[in-house]
């Protein structure tokens, strides 16, 4: 059961399986897809993920693709320890969230990202500002969401694990931390404390 995960370095996308993987103890190998090369986009990868897109995993010559759909393979296939409540109402409130994490809240990302990856010198400082800033604002929802809890769904899972990569990212690029968000700034220290996040920092 060699489980291989077609993946690059930086990928945040790749990183959201890499912590699952992690937290359910599983080993896995790597075959470096280089994105900067393009490698995702070869008539050979397409054949694996017609988005030519990474993360894909694969395993006894199944083949997924898809990071949060790949993650809830892996937390059905391999159930100890579980990273889904049982509830139906908090299975479908962490997909939720993960949806407006992703989603709802992409375009400024986006956009934010767009600049920061510019060299300094290049980058407009107002654009800056101003895309963190909504981001920030986006971001209350999830401030809101997490409320006393340590993680968003009470317990670790896959919601904060889905999340997990976009707020690093978010961290690199000066929207948080934010005074306005202190609940997710814990948050996202508690997360950087665990191995499996440690592990792709
Ligand atoms: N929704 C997809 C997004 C995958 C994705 O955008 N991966 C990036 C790397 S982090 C990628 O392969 N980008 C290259 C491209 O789009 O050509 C997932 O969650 O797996």
């Amino acid at each position: 059961m060699a489980i291989t995960l077609y993946h690059d370095v930086p990928s945040s996308n790749s990183d959201r399986v890499k912590i699952a993987l992690a937290e359910k103890g599983l080993k896995w190998e790597g075959i470096r897809v280089r994105l900067a090369n393009r490698e995702q986009k070869t008539p050979e990868f397409l054949k694996l993920n017609p988005y030519g897109k990474i993360p894909v995993l694969a395993e006894e010559g199944k083949v997924l693709f898809e990071s949060c759909i790949i993650n809830e393979y892996l937390d059905e296939k391999y159930p100890d320890p579980p990273l889904m409540p049982k509830d139906p109402y908090l299975r479908a409130r962490g997909r939720v969230l993960v949806d407006y994490a992703l989603n709802y809240a992409h375009e400024p990302y986006w956009d934010l990202r767009g600049e920061m990856r510019k060299p300094e010198a290049e980058r407009d400082t107002r654009t800056v500002e101003e895309k963190r800033q909504q981001l920030r604002i986006l971001l209350e929802y999830l401030e809101t969401a997490l409320g006393d809890k340590a993680f968003f769904l009470g317990d670790l899972s896959l919601a904060d694990i889905a999340i997990v990569p976009r707020m690093l990212r978010a961290e690199t690029y000066g929207a948080l931390p934010a005074p306005s968000l202190p609940r997710l700034n814990s948050w996202l220290e508690r997360m950087k404390g665990r191995p499996s996040v440690k592990a792709i920092l």
